[in-house]
C-alpha cells in the first residue's frame, strides 16, 4: 500500500506525523491526515481543511463527533467524581446499570473499557458457564468462533484470528478454541454433532467489520442461534462494532429477531467519548462469576456511567437507529445508480456499508481514498480492495447526499 498523501502536507501536519513516528511504537499506519476538531459527522485537520468522517473511529463515533449532550454529562461528572474503583460503591453505576438492564432487556451488564476486554469478559463467563451450569469436566470448554473474525487484540482474541497480521509470533495461543468458516451454519452443525457436549458457547459478529463488511446471508444468525440451543450452547454476538443503531437495528442481532444469550457492547456506548465497553447477560449466566473472581480499575467508572446513560438517550432522542436505516438505503441506493469501473459491489446493512472496488487504469482502493479525501470524505480501505463508508449516524440526508457527490466525483476523476 502507498503513502497516503492527501495533499502536500503541512509543515505542521508533518511535524505531528514525525512526532509519532519518533516517540510512539509502530503498531499503525495511519492515512496522513492530521485531525484536530469534530463535530458531528465533520472533521478538521490541523491546516483548517473539513472532512465528512466516513469513518467514523470504527463506528465508535455513531452520535456524531463532540455531541454536546454527551460531552456535557462527561464534563458535568468530572467536576464531581471520577473514579472509585470497584472497592466501593457510587452514585453512578447503580443507575447506568439499571438503565442499561431497561434499554436492552437483559438481567444484568458486566461493565468493562474496550472492546476487546469486553469479548474477553464474554470468554471467561462462556467457560465458566459451561463448567457451572452445563456441567463440561474442567478445563475442557470449547469455544467456536469463525473464521475471518475480527474481536481485539488480547492473546486469547488473537488466538481466535484466521488473520496473520494479528496472530502471527504471539503465540502460545489460548487452547480450547475451534474454528469455522462464518457464513456456513453447515459447519456449525457438524461441529455441534461432534463436540457440542464439550462447547460452552459459539461466538460471532452479526456481519463481520474487519473482513470488509461480510454480512452473512439471511436467516444464518438464526439458524445459528436455534444450533446452539438444540446443544446448549450459548450464542454470543460481538456487537461491538455492529450494535447500538449503526446497522438499522438497536442489535444487528434485531435484523433476524434473535436474542443472543450473550451481547458484546464498545465503541459507541459512550458516542466515542470514552473508552465503554458492557457485556450482557441474564442471572443464570452473570451469576456464574462471583465477587473478586474478574473486573478491572476503571471497568463501570462514574464518568463512564454518565458518559454512556447521555450517549443512549442521545441514539433514542435523535432516532439513530430509524436514521441509520433510512440513509444506509439512500447510500446504497445512490451509490447503486452510479455506474464506475472501480465498483465491483456495494454491499452493508444502515449505515456500516462498503464497495469492493475493482482495480482500473492502474488505480485501487487506496488510490480512490486519496482522491476522495482530497476531495473532503474521509474512508479507510480495508483488505487493500474494500473501502469501509461508515458516517455518524447524526449526518443530515443532505450531507449524506453532498458526501455521495464528493464519492461519486473522486471516482469520476480517476475512471
Ligand atoms: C484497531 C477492524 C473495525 C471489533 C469487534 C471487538 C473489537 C473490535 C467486532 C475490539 C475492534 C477495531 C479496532 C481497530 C480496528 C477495528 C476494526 F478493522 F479491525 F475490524 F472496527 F472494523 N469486536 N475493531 O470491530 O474493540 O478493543 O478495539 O475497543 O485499530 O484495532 P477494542
Amino acid at each position: 500500500m502507498g503513502k497516503y498523501r492527501i495533499m502536500e502536507l503541512s509543515k505542521i501536519a508533518k511535524n505531528f506525523i514525525e512526532c509519532e513516528e519518533k516517540y510512539g511504537a509502530h503498531n499503525y499506519h495511519p492515512l496522513e491526515v492530521v485531525l484536530a476538531k469534530g463535530k458531528g459527522p465533520y472533521v478538521w485537520d490541523v491546516d483548517g481543511k473539513k472532512y465528512f468522517d466516513f469513518l467514523s473511529a470504527y463506528s465508535a463515533v455513531n452520535q456524531g463527533h463532540c455531541h454536546p449532550k454527551i460531552v456535557k454529562a462527561l464534563k458535568d461528572q468530572a467536576d464531581k467524581l471520577c473514579l472509585t474503583s470497584r472497592a466501593f460503591y457510587n452514585d453512578c453505576l447503580g443507575p447506568y446499570e439499571k438503565y442499561i438492564h431497561e434499554f436492552f432487556g437483559y438481567d444484568k451488564v458486566l461493565p468493562m473499557n474496550s472492546g476487546a476486554e469486553a469479548v474477553e469478559t464474554a470468554l471467561k463467563l462462556a467457560r465458566r458457564w459451561g463448567y457451572v451450569r452445563k456441567g463440561i469436566a474442567e478445563n475442557k470448554a470449547l469455544i467456536i468462533c469463525c473464521e475471518g473474525n475480527f474481536h481485539g487484540r488480547t492473546i486469547t482474541i488473537v488466538s481466535l484470528s484466521t488473520d496473520p497480521d494479528s496472530y502471527d509470533k504471539y503465540g502460545p495461543f489460548t487452547p480450547g478454541l475451534i474454528k469455522i468458516p462464518y457464513n456456513d451454519t453447515k459447519a456449525l452443525a457438524s461441529v455441534l454433532e461432534k463436540h457440542g457436549a464439550e462447547v460452552a458457547a459459539f461466538l460471532v459478529e452479526p456481519i463481520q467489520g474487519e473482513a470488509g463488511v461480510f454480512v452473512p446471508d439471511e436467516g444464518y444468525l438464526k439458524k445459528c442461534f436455534d444450533l446452539c440451543k438444540k446443544h446448549n450452547v450459548l450464542f454470543m454476538a460481538d456487537e461491538v462494532q455492529t450494535g447500538i443503531a449503526r446497522t438499522g437495528k438497536m442489535l444487528c442481532s434485531d435484523h433476524e429477531g434473535i436474542r443472543p444469550d450473550v451481547v458484546i457492547l464498545g465503541k459507541a456506548i459512550s458516542g466515542g467519548v470514552l473508552p465503554v465497553s458492557a457485556v450482557l447477560a441474564d442471572d443464570d449466566i452473570m451469576l456464574t462469576i462471583k465477587p473478586g473472581e474478574h473486573g478491572s480499575t476503571f471497568g463501570g467508572f462514574p464518568l463512564a456511567c454518565r458518559v454512556a446513560v447521555a450517549a443512549l438517550e442521545v441514539v433514542k432522542e435523535e432516532k439513530l437507529v430509524e436514521r441509520a436505516e433510512y440513509l444506509g438505503k439512500i447510500f446504497r441506493e445512490e451509490m447503486g445508480k452510479y455506474k464506475s469501473p472501480f465498483i465491483k459491489q456495494i454491499r452493508g446493512k444502515g449505515l456500516l456499508n462498503a464497495i469492493v472496488v475493482q482495480p482500473h487504469n492502474g488505480k485501487e482502493a487506496w488510490d480512490v481514498c486519496e482522491k476522495m479525501a482530497e476531495m473532503g470524505v474521509l474512508a479507510k480501505p480495508t483488505h487493500k480492495h474494500i473501502i469501509r463508508f461508515a458516517p455518524p449516524l447524526v449526518i443530515s440526508e443532505e450531507e449524506l447526499r453532498e458526501a455521495i457527490k464528493i464519492i461519486i466525483s473522486a471516482m469520476d476523476s480517476l475512471a
